[in-house]
């Protein structure tokens, strides 16, 4: 049986890791921290959890003691468009905050996960197709951590033989819970957008092509590389994976099949304009299709359904549906 501790389980990822996590091995098995508790209230009081600064080494060690952990979901970390705004900071929370739970890993023979990003790559990259191995040099300072993630996890592996793996995660969108301060988050605001008041002012210009993932397949990636066969693993830390590519007007159009007056203007953020095109238009993920039989669900026609779907039933059920109030909350 796993016993697994989640760092960062009230962001975006976390919290829908931790649902599917607790379902599969039991609430009592899965141990949650993170830096704040005044959100997500529910999956707080389904069972255990702690309020932790990922640094904290001392405090993450005892937890793991006290619970026999076996595997740690590392998800603490900034994201693109905040870490441009707070460098320093996003080296700390991001570096410091792995390090730590890669030596609480080492100490109590645990494995890790750890997600990567697209922003592991730059503008010397290939831009379409990228492929698993290839020209790493990001340009912004999340890009700049994950990269470094990357390299510390094979690291800790080879060094110490703890069991690291990791995705390279695309843009992730959701339904349940905002996403903070990444450059992908426009994917997930038009939608709600689009529900409640039938316009968005897009932060990217219309022709950005970038990866993306439905939260199913981001979870259900997390859990199947954990799970998979170690012996087959040739690559480990961070694995492409995606879904589909597109940009801000071809979602829109999808968008319209549900909300046919949908406007979409633009206000162009040029911090995250910058990042968006230093990163792939799509990219290449046959090593994990091959090593661990990577298989997405979701394209961009039946991720609009579903998000369009669900939020409408959000709405009629009179949840909230206050995109602007829950994202200042997550940031
Ligand atoms: C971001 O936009 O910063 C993240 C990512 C692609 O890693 N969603």
């Amino acid at each position: 049986m796993k016993r697994i501790l989640i760092n960062g389980s009230l962001g975006q990822l976390g919290s829908e890791i931790a649902v599917a996590l607790r379902t599969r091995y039991g609430a009592d098995q899965v141990v949650l921290t993170d830096i704040r508790d005044d959100i997500n209230t529910e999956l707080i009081e389904q069972g255990p959890f702690y309020k932790v600064d990922c640094r904290d080494g001392k405090r993450l060690s005892e937890i793991v003691n006290e619970h026999s952990i076996d595997t740690i979901y590392h998800l603490a970390a900034l994201l693109s468009a905040t870490s441009e705004r707070d460098p320093l900071l996003a080296w700390d929370i991001n570096m410091n905050g792995l390090m730590t739970a890669l030596e609480v890993a080492r100490e109590s023979s645990c494995a890790v996960f750890t997600p990567s990003s697209i922003g592991s790559f730059g503008p010397t990259t290939p831009k379409d197709f990228t492929p698993q191995d290839t020209v790493q040099r990001p340009t912004s300072m999340y890009g700049i951590t994950k990269v470094a993630g990357e390299l510390l996890c094979d690291y800790y592996h080879h060094r110490y033989d703890v069991d690291t793996r990791g995705v390279r995660y695309p843009g992730i969108i959701s339904s349940m819970t905002p996403p903070g301060g990444g450059t992908t988050d426009y994917a997930v605001e038009i939608y709600y957008a689009a529900v409640t008041s039938k316009s968005y002012e897009c932060p990217l210009a219309g022709n950005t092509y970038l990866d993306m993932m439905y939260m199913p397949d981001a979870v259900s990636a997390a859990i199947r590389i954990m799970e998979a066969d170690p012996d087959a693993l040739r690559h480990r830390n961070a694995f492409n994976v995606t879904s589909m590519s597109f940009c801000p007007e071809e979602q829109a159009a999808y968008i319209r099949n549900h909300v046919p007056d949908f406007q979409l203007t633009y206000a162009i953020d040029p911090v995250k304009q910058a990042i968006a095109d230093s990163w792939p238009n799509s990219l290449e993920d046959y090593a994990a299709q091959v090593e661990w039989g990577w298989k997405p669900t979701y394209d961009l026609a039946s991720m609009t359904d579903d998000m369009i779907r669900t939020l409408r039933e959000r709405k009629a059920n009179g949840l909230p549906l206050n995109w602007q109030a829950e994202k200042r909350k997550a940031e």
